[in-house]
């Protein structure tokens, strides 16, 4: 919940700056403008069909921004990865996540897609 708080803030704080010039230097006064803006270094794609996801595990490293690109190529799924915050839906999606944490992590669909719903889950592992 705190890294959505932080998130929140530095989208916040990018949003004042580029609205307005003369808001930079109040903006230095807070620590979250000290934190450059999220660029990821790598992506991945991760791709859903009925009623599975393209790979049963994905590999991320530990601290390095990675923007997920998500897709759907049949059906109507989503990813849900309640440790990184990271919920995407529909055609295309993409968040960009630091994966702050070594381990294994589930992800499964988060929309009730069918039949085969309770299946399609994968592994999210950081190293
Ligand atoms: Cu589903």
């Amino acid at each position: 919940m705190k890294r959505v708080a932080i998130l929140f803030s530095i989208v916040f704080v990018i949003a004042l700056t580029a609205c307005s010039n003369s808001s930079k230097d109040t903006a230095s006064n807070n620590v979250n403008a000290s934190k450059p803006e999220i660029e990821a270094e790598t992506e991945l794609i991760i791709t859903a069909t009925n009623y599975s996801f393209d790979q049963e595990e994905y590999h991320l490293k530990k601290g390095v921004p990675v923007k997920i690109i998500f897709k759907n190529e049949s059906g109507n799924h989503g990813i849900l990865v309640p440790e990184f915050e990271l919920q995407l839906n529909g055609k295309k999606s993409s968040k960009v996540i630091i994966p702050e944490e070594a381990g294994t992590f589930e992800m499964t669909c988060s929309i009730m897609c069918g039949s085969g719903h309770s299946g399609m889950n994968a592994k999210i592992i950081v190293e």
